[in-house]
């Protein structure tokens, strides 16, 4: 379904729909009471099944489809059972020797309610276990046909998917906005087997083999005799572990840019770091990349907006994904490869294929699209797939193979090992999220939560007794084949090659292809994280990192910090800055992106209907935000003044200048007293002028420019007013597709 034809047709047919998935007020919206069913006193039916209650639910660990109605596993039937399925009469009372106990033990249905809840949570993941997840379909343009023989990318070829997103660091409570990684894992339902493309929104890691993992999850995690702070870097261990161990600095530098806090998980990139090795259908090798083109650009929060999201909603980036699918405006992302050669070397350009804390810049290897992802629905249940989905980088369909990277080597061994202790034993592959669509046919057998009832005698081979079956495939059937590659005689050695001894290069490259307003943002960042370390040592550490890697990065951090800059100890690195790396000076579609429009009774509420089609009709979600909740007019409002944040909207428009109601408090802010004083909710002043801060666009007619007077905002860069409310719009739609203001942020660093 094409998201911008979808938007357009929920404008023509019932524009409102929209705008009322945003709206706890308005009646039948998510959020809002639902429909009225009658007093639950009499037997009936179940509510009738989510549609998108369909595969991979319902479909064996074979890949056939069972057949069993979409709702197996929901609500069945009128009456309440004992898991056993005997209906029950009572589940409010424990079976009691009379009325006032004590309780049986015999209370089998007290025992087992109990008990199962008590064992209702699992172990979150031990990294990533914040998460959000969306099914969806990707689509093959069969360019890639040359390098690879994996069919799921043949042209038109559609499959199904599986996306969870993820911060790294926080428990599974965490808030969504803050600094960290996160993570973009994709789960193909291929028809050759599943392929799990386990990335994340960075596309270097912060060390180089993974016997560190350990050490830099240990360090970044919460300190662990007060188990604080919570799902931050901004603390004394990760700072005095990435010191120390400075190959994480690229990495860390990417985590101190705008890309450690992105505005929405439909505005990131992703990347598979390590470099694969591809095989064709004449068993040719290529090495390769993996990127994730969102094609909503690449955006990314303000540090602010990220702290302040973090209180008022801790959901954010959860909520934005739900919101936009359910909205009709489906998240998409170009999946795209970087084609290498794969020489003896392994390398490319002089950068060294193995070493994932390097990139290669797409200016030296473009980035080539092979399919398109689209997220078209929501999870039915969190627990049942968000958070019982496994990833393993070794799930790896014909065609995709796997390349010596010592990270890539040991995350091999992880992902099966964590979900042996996470989801409970080695059967995870049955549960229904992770059940492969290509038929499975292995000879693994038992263990805890055995799902299926296996046939036959002779789970091994060879046999005769099961008449051979399964026999291995033979070369025209498709299989999976490792890559012979010549594996160099070398003496055992726990040691890296002498190219992964370079730490500060792509750093470099990474700061040298930022915008001046990028810079700003990173050096603040550093400046944060490091002025909430309590040792000196630590401290002055980094600095003799950042020496390395810029004086001018250095010096402002420095400055910051109060101490004085370090001399580099090494040559600054010679190195071409690589513009695909910035996020600003682009143009980007603002499908799904949120437009606040301020109202109030005295509104010209005609014109305010109209701006709101045309919010619509450019793909965009307005949301009304009135004094109270309800309808102004005919017309629906999303959020009042009191539950309105800035921090949720992409742009501001003020159709009025609404006066604060005589009896709120503070009913009025200290300047309204001052002779001549427009009086203003302080309520909007505060959302205009965190907009402002934060670099949105703002718009006004009418007395909503009065607005932008006593916000003292009037006339400055990105503020638009004009004759008309519709010129109004354009001017900001304009603005909106750089994202940001940017002239908006301090003097640039040079
Ligand atoms: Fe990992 C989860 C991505 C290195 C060990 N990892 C996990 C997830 C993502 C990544 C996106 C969440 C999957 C989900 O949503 O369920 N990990 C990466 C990337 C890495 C990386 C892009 C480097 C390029 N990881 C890495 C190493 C190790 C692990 C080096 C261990 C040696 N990762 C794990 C894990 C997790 C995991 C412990 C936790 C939960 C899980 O696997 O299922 O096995």
């Amino acid at each position: 379904r094409n998201p911008a034809k979808a938007v357009k047709d929920v404008v023509e047919s019932a524009a409102e729909k929209v705008a009322d998935v945003l709206s706890p007020d308005v009646p039948g919206a998510p959020g809002s009471a639902p429909p009225a069913v009658g007093e639950p006193t009499t037997p009936h039916g179940p509510l009738p099944p989510k549609p998108e209650q369909g595969s991979p639910q319902t479909r064996t660990p074979t890949g056939a489809r069972t057949g069993a109605p979409a709702t197996a596993t929901g609500q069945q039937g009128d009456f309440l059972t004992t898991s056993q399925g005997a209906r029950l009469r009572d589940t409010d009372h424990a079976l009691k020797a009379g009325p006032r106990g004590p309780v049986l033990l015999q209370d089998h249905h007290l025992r087992e309610k109990i008990t199962h809840f008590d064992h209702e949570r699992i172990p979150e993941r031990v990294v990533h276990a914040r998460g959000a997840g969306a099914h969806g379909v990707f689509t093959g343009y069969g360019t890639a046909e040359n390098v690879t023989r994996a069919a799921f990318l043949a042209k038109g070829r559609e499959t199904e998917v599986f996306v969870r997103f993820s911060t790294v660091l926080g428990s599974r409570g965490s808030a969504d906005t803050v600094r960290d990684t996160r993570g973009f894992a994709t789960k193909f339902y291929t028809d050759e087997g599943t392929f799990d493309l386990v990335a994340n929104n960075m596309p270097v890691f912060f060390i180089q083999d993974a016997i560190k993992f350990p050490d830099i999850i240990h360090a970044a995690k919460p300190h662990p005799d007060r188990e604080i702070p919570q799902a931050q870097s901004a603390h004394d261990t990760f700072w005095d572990f990435v010191s120390l161990h400075t190959e994480a600095q690229h990495h860390t530098m990417w985590n101190m840019s705008d890309r450690g806090i992105p505005r929405s998980y439909r505005t990131m990139e992703g990347f598979g770091v390590h470099t694969f090795r591809l095989v064709n259908a004449a068993g040719e090798t290529a090495l390769a990349k993996f990127h994730w083109k969102p094609k909503l650009g690449v955006h990314s929060l303000v540090w602010e907006e990220a702290q302040l999201l973090g209180g008022i909603d801790p959901d954010f980036h959860r909520r934005d994904l739900y919101d936009a699918i359910e909205a009709g405006a489906f998240p998409e992302w170009e999946l795209g490869i970087q084609v290498l050669p794969d020489t003896p070397e392994e390398t490319f350009a002089g950068i060294d294929l193995l070493d994932p804390t390097k990139i290669v810049p797409e200016e030296l290897a473009p980035v080539q699209p092979v399919g398109r992802l689209v997220l078209n629905r929501t999870p039915s249940n969190f627990f049942a797939e968000t958070e019982q989905v496994a990833f393993h980088v070794g799930h790896l369909p014909p065609g995709i193979d796997v390349t010596n990277d010592p990270l890539l080597q040991g995350r091999l061994f992880s992902y099966v090992d964590t979900q042996l202790t996470r989801l409970g034993g080695p059967n995870f592959s049955q549960i229904p999220i992770n059940r492969p669509h290509a038929p499975v046919n292995d000879m693994l057998r038992d263990g805890f939560h055995q799902h299926a009832v296996h046939a036959g005698v002779a789970p091994y081979r060879p046999n005769s007794l099961d008449g051979g079956n399964p026999f291995p495939a033979g070369d025209d059937d498709h299989p999976f084949v490792d890559v012979p590659v010549q594996v160099t005689a070398a003496p055992k050695i726990r040691q890296n090659p002498a190219s992964f001894d370079d730490h500060f290069s792509q750093a470099r490259l990474f700061w040298l292809s930022m915008s001046p307003v990028e810079r700003e943002h990173i050096i603040r960042a550093y400046t944060f994280e490091l002025g909430k370390c309590y040792h000196q040592a630590i401290k002055e550490r980094q600095l003799r990192c950042l020496a390395n890697i810029d004086p001018v990065l250095c010096a402002e951090v420095a400055t910051g910090l109060g101490l004085p800059a370090p001399e580099p100890t090494l040559p600054l690195a010679e190195v071409t800055p690589s513009p695909a790396l910035s996020q600003v000076g682009r143009q980007w579609p603002g499908d799904g992106r949120l437009v606040g429009i301020v109202v109030d009774s005295d509104a010209d509420l005609d014109t305010v209907g109209q701006v709101r089609r045309a919010v619509f009709a450019a793909d965009m979600v307005p949301l009304l935000i009135a004094p109270h909740g309800g309808r102004l007019g005919d017309l629906p409002v999303q959020r009042t003044f009191a539950t309105g944040r800035s921090v949720e909207l992409d742009a501001v428009l003020l159709a009025t200048a609404p006066v604060p109601a005589p009896d709120a408090l503070p009913a009025r802010d200290a300047r309204a007293d001052a002779p001549g004083a427009t009086t203003v909710d302080p309520r909007v002043l505060l959302l205009v002028q965190e907009c402002w801060r934060h670099a949105k666009p703002i718009g006004a007619w009418d007395t909503g420019v009065a607005v932008l007077d006593r916000a003292g905002v009037s006339g400055t860069p990105g503020v638009v007013t004009g004759d008309t409310a519709a010129d109004v719009f354009v001017g900001v739609q304009q603005l909106m597709a750089q994202h940001r203001v940017w002239e908006r942020f301090p003097a640039p660093v040079g």
